[in-house]
């Protein structure tokens, strides 16, 4: 009888693209354990869709000037094309706008209020009297009472990283129309999630010590045993899906309710479309469910839900919950505000025939149980070294040979050496070692046993040497007949992991693609006689001029966008500054050709002895090397501002300033707390360029 699994992966927010920290955080090790249970035969449902409720979409939309569901369909559509060609095997990928999600999760909020499980609460919280809304914590600034930011958001500082609620900012005000912020009064349905606690050290605490991950199971006891707080299930917003009572009109229910119960409405839909019962998949005690989500998600999948889950009454709880920690990238951690990433749809837009490096690499270096690290000259290593070098070489002998020496017809076994036969022995023992490296989260360690099995059949065909037998046909038929069990067995085991190149291997040994886990212990079925088709390099060799140029594209990228994040941060506090001294009188445009500004670069710098304000400046203008004398002193010193450039008012009459000629004047932004800012070209421009 096969079993019953539910696999579900996070529902990323439908805000942006999807990086390779997601794919190594909740999908990759998803999608190798649902193909394995899979090959196994066992019965399995794998659910994910994308988030498309809460504050991370309402404001993405403001950020890009147009409607949430603008932004939710635009990135749902890129999600699912990119999770697609990937080759993540969900049996679907649903979203949460969807009619089917707002009725399963009404449903279920209705079914808990019902039961009395809600506590209906009064409390005060910010008002936007110019919006006319209640905002979320996100959309409220003001000042860090920790480190004095003036720029922290109402749930977390981001420069010193405390967490915050909106009422602990000082002087908090509205980021959507900038205004000073009231309290008024607003109802919502509350989680006591204390009631919950003794059932949950049960539950967790003593049950799931032994089969959680040491860093899942050990947040959730601390945060258990810190003791849990209620918890609003309700939110005064307008972009979600509507709290289902009467007198609730603007009030929706909160994200993290409605998304997780977004794999329930998706396993519906899935169930809908096939013919099947979904409540098997959710209601029978006999399936084992299992979350796979990033580090930052196990609150909500261990414990929140969980609760929900059991308050309702009617469903299973997850058997396990595998979260990974975090994948950083060249020696900084992923970051879409700071564009430092490896995008899932670039990348597959710029190799499209290498999902499977992509997933080689990723699998090997999982953040199982502590962050781990992408760099593209350790893609380019594995590649090279272990892809090409080991699998790709091994494969690549006997489909040549076998052409070769018996016209692409597999050879015979004949009589085996004892060496043959611990060969195969060998190759018998890995499915199970790497079934239960699987079935433990472990898929680091089960790639690289699939590997072994590459370099056993390398180290096999090395210490033979079938292309330097002579006169002895029968032994090169049995030796090559035996290197093609191992790729036989090895396309099975390569499966979950690399599914393409095991489908190539397939065509190779003219397979049906019927096969199971299971048929990988029998180390003799490919049968003597079977026309072996002649398939191309699995994988080729990654030059230093590729890699170079997509560390290039990184420092680029980011560049880019710390400028754009700079101006936009510019135009936000200029906008917030109300001491902008008003317009001067107009001025003709003669009036400007007058001005002769150039673009200079500071060669030189020096103190002017006894004036605390004074630098005196050497300049290279492109059109001659000169000294100006510049109130800077306070703000710079002189190491810092040599090899700037700046700009300069070139044809300014000299004039003498401590005994010294000064010939122009360096123009400076003051910004509203008096500090000088130099106008500086957004690239470096040749000196001696004009300004107008
Ligand atoms: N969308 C958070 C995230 O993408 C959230 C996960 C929901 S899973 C139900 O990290
Ligand atoms: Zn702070």
């Amino acid at each position: 009888m096969p079993k019953r699994y539910t696999v579900t992966s996070a529902l990323p927010y439908a805000n942006g693209p999807l990086h390779i920290g997601h794919i190594a955080g909740a999908y990759l090790p998803a999608d190798i354990f649902v193909r394995y249970l899979r090959l196994r035969g066992e019965d399995v449902v794998y659910v994910c869709g994308s988030d498309e409720y809460g504050a991370a979409i309402t404001m993405k939309a403001q950020k890009e000037k147009t409607t949430p569901r603008a932004i939710v369909d635009k990135y749902h559509t890129m999600m699912k094309s990119a999770f697609e060609r990937f080759g993540i095997a969900f049996d679907i990928y649903h979203r949460t706008t969807e009619p089917i999600h707002t009725e399963t999760s009404q449903g279920i909020f209705l079914k808990l209020y019902e039961k009395g499980e809600f506590d209906e609460q009064e409390s005060e919280q910010y008002f936007d009297e110019v919006a006319n809304q209640f905002l979320a914590d996100r959309y409220i600034m003001g000042t860090c009472p920790k480190c004095g930011n003036e720029n922290a958001y109402g749930d977390q500082c981001e420069r010193c990283g405390s967490a915050l609620s909106p009422t602990d900012l000082i002087n908090p005000h509205s980021t959507l129309s900038g205004s000073k912020l009231v309290l008024r009064k607003t109802k919502h349905w509350y989680l006591p999630m204390n009631k919950y606690e003794s059932w949950l050290k049960e539950w967790i605490v003593k049950e799931k010590q032994n089969t959680w991950k040491t860093n899942v199971y050990g947040q959730c006891k601390s945060w258990i045993e810190g003791g849990l707080q209620s918890r609003a299930m309700t939110r005064d917003l307008d972009w979600g899906v509507p709290v289902p009572l009467p007198n609730a009109e603007g009030k929706v229910l909160y994200v993290w309710l409605d998304a997780p119960i977004g794999y329930i409405s998706a396993t519906r839909e899935w169930a809908k479309q096939n013919g099947k019962n979904w409540e098997d998949y959710w209601k029978n005690p006999d399936t084992e469910l299992y979350h796979f989500v990033g580090k930052d998600n196990i609150v909500f999948h261990c414990i929140i839900f969980p609760i929900i889950l059991k308050a309702h009454g009617e469903f299973i709880l997850p058997t396990n919950v595998p979260a990974n920690e975090f994948l950083n990238l060249e020696g900084d951690k992923l970051s879409t505000s700071r564009n430092w990433a490896v995008w899932l749809h670039e990348y597959l837009d710029e190799f499209p025939d290498k999902q499977d490096v992509l997933r080689y690499v990723l699998g090997s270096i999982l953040p199982e149980t502590k962050d781990s690290e992408f760099t593209w000259k350790d893609y380019q290593a594995r590649n090279n070294n272990e892809l090409v070098a080991i699998l790709g070489n091994f494969v690549n002998r006997p489909n040549n040979l076998i052409p070769k020496f018996f016209a692409g017809v597999m050879p015979a076994q004949y009589e085996l050496s004892d060496y043959d036969k611990n060969v195969l022995a060998e190759l018998a023992s890995y499915p199970d070692r790497i079934g239960d490296l699987i079935k433990n989260f472990k898929f680091r360690d089960a790639l690289s046993e699939v590997m072994n099995v590459a370099r056993l059949g390398n180290k096999y065909l090395a210490d033979t040497e079938p292309w330097k037998i002579k006169d002895n046909p029968e032994r090169i038929a049995t030796i090559l007949n035996i290197s093609v069990q191992i790729i036989a067995n090895l396309s099975i085991l390569l499966k979950p992991f690399l599914p393409r190149t095991a489908e190539k291997l397939d065509k190779m040994l003219g397979f049906d693609g019927k096969l199971t886990w299971e048929d990988a212990k029998n180390t003799n079925w490919v049968k003597a006689g079977t026309l072996l088709q002649k398939i191309d390099l699995l994988f080729e060799k990654i030059e230093d001029d590729v890699i170079e140029k997509q560390i290039q594209k990184l420092t680029i990228n980011n560049q880019q966008q710390t400028t754009n994040n700079q101006q936009s941060q510019t135009i936000a506090m200029a906008n917030h500054s109300n001491e902008v001294k008003p317009l001067q009188t107009p001025i003709n445009y003669d009036d400007f050709t007058k001005l002769d500004i150039r673009i200079a670069t500071i060669v030189a710098a020096e103190k002017v002895a006894k004036a605390n304000k004074l630098l005196k400046l050497t300049l290279e203008t492109g059109i001659d090397t000169r000294i100006v004398v510049s109130g800077i002193a306070e703000h710079f010193s002189p190491e810092e501002v040599v090899g700037k450039q700046v700009t300069l008012l070139a044809n300014l009459a000299p004039r003498e300033i401590r005994g010294i000629q000064s010939q122009g004047m360096i123009l400076m932004a003051t910004d509203k707390d008096g500090k000088l800012r130099f106008l500086q070209p957004s690239e470096a421009v040749v000196n001696g360029a004009i300004v107008s």
